[in-house]
């Protein structure tokens, strides 16, 4: 029997104008939830309730908050397995993976309950005396989250657990295809005693919710609108906020570069290419888009990566496999349509490509009727193919070669995003070198381009962000808004800039 979940408004079932079901794409016949969709008169309404949940919410003292928080971890902590399992069974990321992406909002949750101690603001001195001036965080209000379904419940925890702890209300509304998984997250988040209406969850789908947005923002009921997901979407939420005066937090796609130099340790590249590429089947926002590696090392790079791909498990999630199945249907019909864009320039350096099945299996396994596609690897990509300007997200990974590191540096950047790159190298003054030149607003060192740890600044710029950050104390700003307070004690009007003291220096003055 599947599961039946609808949205989850001021505490109370919210009202269904369609329904959805959520599939398990590693079994595409198994239905994980039939989801009632809301329209966007349900998500306009949920951000009122929020906005009424939020004063009181406020109004709970920091440390409280925090207290709150550090619940949530507990809760999702002795929750691990079945919440994992559940990730494993509706969006097909492998049972391993989804243990580390429980532990991401864990993580997440022990890094902010302190923050509920902290959340400081300063005192600095006046230019005048008897005045003191302060500065507070104030919460914003209402955050509106709308996330995508490849990290369905770590992701959401970087948004909604930082956004809570400042003291806003949110109206969360998760990917439809990850529906269940971000269900479940929900309960455990109300379960830790959080006040009706401060957390809400809105299943809809795309064209309803931004119809609810534009209203919400009209009537002044959200103020700050996160969102992970395309590029393209990510464009359309941030011209739609622009014109409320609002800047949103997104967080979009990325055609991550990793630079191998000819100075690299090739067995650790070729590990962290694997992973990069197609851990998670190629659909993280961080999995690697296109290897630039030297000249010198390409052909031995190219074939150790092409065999340690071959070799690789692709198969049920369940199991230890590199890569389960691409998330759902439309994933799967999008990622065929890249690799319409392999060129008669391009070669293929890993065996059959599309999806596994009986005629075309994976050594023996044919996918049964799953999503699982095969890993590809396109040697020589070059700037002006669509493989090497835009993102892929799946197991689709290209090759180019350059001579100088400032070459490297130069086709890293080509394609506009930047949100993740990674450079292999043992030698310090290329690592530096690549850091400073590199527009990504993440990058690893000998390391893939995936994999971030949850208390850094995640965010990217260009086609992949508007500069905003995640995680870390760096999303604060993001949820709070600064408040500057000068109190004057000395009983008469002082006027800054104008009442400020002077002491005369004698600037012609020399060492003789
Ligand atoms: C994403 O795919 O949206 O750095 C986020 C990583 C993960 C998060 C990916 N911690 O790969």
């Amino acid at each position: 029997m599947s599961r039946q979940i609808v949205s989850i408004v001021g505490g109370k079932d919210a009202a269904a104008a369609s329904t959805y079901e959520s599939i398990n794409p590693a079994r595409t016949g198994e239905v994980v939830a039939r989801v009632g969709l809301a329209d966007a008169e349900t998500f306009a309404a949920a951000c009122r309730t929020a906005k009424e949940a939020q004063r009181e919410w406020a109004r709970v003292p920091a440390p409280v908050r925090g207290r709150v928080i550090a619940s949530i971890g507990r809760l999702v902590e002795a929750n691990t397995e079945p919440l994992a399992r559940l990730v494993t069974e509706e969006i097909g990321k492998p049972y391993a993976e989804a243990l580390g992406e429980v532990r991401e909002i864990v993580d997440t949750c022990d890094f902010f309950l302190g923050e509920g101690r902290r959340l400081y603001g300063q005192t600095v001195p006046s230019e005048m005396p008897d005045k003191n001036l302060f500065t507070f965080r104030n919460p914003i209000g209402v955050a509106a989250v709308v996330t995508a379904g490849n990290f369905p419940v770590a992701v959401p925890s970087w948004y909604l657990v930082p956004a809570l702890l400042c003291g806003n209300a949110v109206v969360w509304k998760p990917a439809e295809y990850a529906a269940a998984s971000a269900h479940a997250m929900f309960r455990l988040f109300t379960a830790a005693g959080l006040p009706e209406g401060v957390l809400n969850i809105v299943f809809a789908d795309g064209a309803e919710t931004f119809g609810g947005l534009e209203r919400a923002l009209r009537e002044g009921t959200v103020q700050k609108v996160g969102f992970t997901g395309s590029s393209e979407v990510g464009s359309r939420i941030g011209e739609l906020t622009g014109r409320h005066l609002q800047s949103a937090c997104l967080e979009l796609g990325g055609k991550n570069p990793m630079v191998i130099m000819p100075d690299a340790d090739l067995d650790l590249a070729v590990e962290g290419a694997l992973f990069s590429g197609f851990g998670t089947a190629g659909q993280r926002c961080t999995s690697l888009g296109t290897v630039i590696v030297h000249e010198s090392v390409h052909d031995e790079f190219v074939q150790r990566f092409a065999g340690a791909t071959r070799a690789a498990r692709v198969g049920d999630p369940t199991q230890d496999v590199l890569a389960g199945p691409l998330l759902d249907r439309k994933f799967a019909e999008r990622y065929e349509e890249y690799l319409t864009w392999v060129e008669p320039h391009h070669k293929i350096v890993t065996g059959p490509t599309g999806r596994i099945t009986g005629d075309n299996p994976r050594g023996d396994f044919d996918g049964g009727d799953g999503l699982y596609y095969h890993p590809v690897i396109v040697d020589g990509v070059r700037p002006g193919d669509r493989l090497f300007m835009e993102e892929t997200f799946g197991p689709i990974v290209g090759v180019t070669s350059f001579t100088t590191l400032e070459e490297a540096v130069e086709l890293a950047n080509l394609p506009g995003y930047g949100l993740s790159s990674s450079i292999y190298t043992t030698d310090a003054a290329h690592a530096f070198r690549f850091r400073e030149g590199i527009s990504a607003g993440m990058v690893s060192v000998n390391n893939s381009t995936s994999g971030a740890e949850a208390h850094l600044p995640f965010g990217g710029n260009g086609r992949s962000g508007n500069g905003s950050r995640q995680s870390g104390m760096w999303v604060l700003d993001q949820f709070t808004r600064w408040q500057a307070m000068n109190w004057d004690h000395s009983g008469r009007l002082q006027k800054a800039q104008m009442d400020v003291a002077e002491i005369t220096p004698d600037l012609d003055f020399r060492l003789s």
